[in-house]
This record gives C-alpha cells, structure tokens and sequence, in this order.
C-alpha cells in the first residue's frame, strides 16, 4: 500500500436488521390503535291496539327526553305508520332504554313492544 494514500474512514458497523433493537433484542412493532366509533342502534316503538296514546307520550318524554309536542307527534306516527323511531344511541344505551320502556309497561299492564335495530 502507498504512504500518500489518505487513511481509510472507519468501517461502519453492519446494519442491523429492522426488527431489532440491537443487543440481539427483538422489538415489538407498535400497531396503530384503531378505535372505531361505537356502532348506533335505533329505538323503536310498535303500535298496538290497547296501550294508551298518553302512556306512550309519557315514554317519550321520559325516556327519550322528548317534549310534550314532539311526543305526542311521534306517538301519533306510530299509530298511523305501526311503527316509529324513539331516538339513536350506542348498543349499550338503546338495550337500556328497551328495557326500562319494558318495564313500565309490564309494570302499568301494558302489552307496548320496544326493539332496537342497527341503525
Ligand atoms: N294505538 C294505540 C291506541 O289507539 C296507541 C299507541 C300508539 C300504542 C303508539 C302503541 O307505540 C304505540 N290506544
């Protein structure tokens, strides 16, 4: 080798592979978290021959936190098309609501059907 050539630069250190950390480490790769929005279910109220229309505005208003006005709309709906939406709410939410409608209605002898439907 000749004197005048300039020293070589230092050698690198080998790559090292993706998937590690170095020190024979393996890393776990980090997904990204994917949350997706809670699925929406529909509350509903089907007509019946026998519950009365004022019992059914009480449900709206109570449960469904409508007002007197918009209740007895959304009643009178039902009445006429034998089915109508109460309100939109997360799986969790729209079962609870199905059950406490339920509930009063059995309670006050009232044959009322309430179901929830994937939105
Ligand atoms: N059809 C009932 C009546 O004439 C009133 C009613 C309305 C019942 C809505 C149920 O979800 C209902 N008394």
């Amino acid at each position: 080798m000749p004197d005048d050539l300039p020293p070589e630069p230092p050698a690198k250190p080998p790559a090292r592979p993706a998937r590690e950390g170095g020190h024979g480490a393996v890393v776990a790769e980090k997904k990204a978290a994917k949350t997706k929005p809670p699925s929406l279910y529909q509350v509903v109220l089907l007509n019946d021959d026998y519950t009365p229309m004022e019992f059914v505005v009480m449900v709206l208003q109570h449960f469904f936190q409508r007002d007197l006005e918009t209740a007895t709309h959304i009643m009178l709906m039902i009445h006429h098309d034998g089915r109508g939406v109460c309100g939109v709410f997360p799986k969790d939410v729209a079962a609870t609501k199905v059950e406490l409608v339920l509930a009063a209605a059995r309670r006050d002898g009232h044959p009322l059907q309430c179901i929830m439907e994937a939105a």
